[in-house]
């Protein structure tokens, strides 16, 4: 197992299109496993392949208190949405931004689990939240490119001085 780096925005690889995954086999079974734990070590409840420079259609959540509740979602596509609901988010490649978005309050979404099995789910509150942000990382979208222009470019400006405090 192991951590890997994650993108910060704004990285314009961030911006890449993921692939479909051809074949659920092992290596994509150890890069889940990877995932995973990169995302509870962040922590984090959900982490797109696209945040680690990984550009296939993956993505794991956990929302659970306990932590312990680890879904994955293979080539997740979106089936129905409906209604709209605001939910204040935070995102691992923009440490320390959070920001109301507005989203679709309900989704139904098809994907593969690590075993290749095709499974359907509904959510609603921070699941139906975490796999909307998801999915936009895996077409290349951030959520702070929801926001106003005059927000995004604070935001740049507020990382930007975040990152020279780092060094
Ligand atoms: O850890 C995360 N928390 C979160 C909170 C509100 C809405 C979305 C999220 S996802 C985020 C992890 C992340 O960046 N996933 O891409
Ligand atoms: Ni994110």
């Amino acid at each position: 197992m192991a951590l890997l780096p994650i993108l910060h925005y704004p990285d314009s690889r961030l911006h890449k299109v993921a692939v479909p995954v051809k074949r659920v086999d092992d290596k994509i079974r150890n890069l889940i496993k990877d995932m995973a734990q990169t995302m509870y070590a962040a922590p984090g409840i959900g982490l797109a392949a696209t945040q680690v420079d990984v550009h296939q259609r993956i993505l794991v959540i956990d929302i659970s208190e306990s932590r312990n509740e680890l879904q994955v979602f293979i080539n997740p596509k979106i089936i129905s949405a409906e209604g709209e609901s605001e939910c204040e988010e935070g995102c691992l490649s923009v440490p320390g931004i959070y920001e109301k978005v507005t989203r679709a309050a309900k989704v139904t979404v098809s994907a593969l689990d690590e075993h290749g099995r095709e499974r359907t789910i509904t959510a609603e509150g921070l699941l139906a939240v975490c796999l909307q942000h998801e999915m936009d990382h895996l077409v290349g979208r951030v959520f702070v490119e929801k926001l106003s222009r005059l927000k995004q470019q604070r935001i740049v400006a507020k990382l930007s001085k975040q990152q020279r405090q780092a060094m």
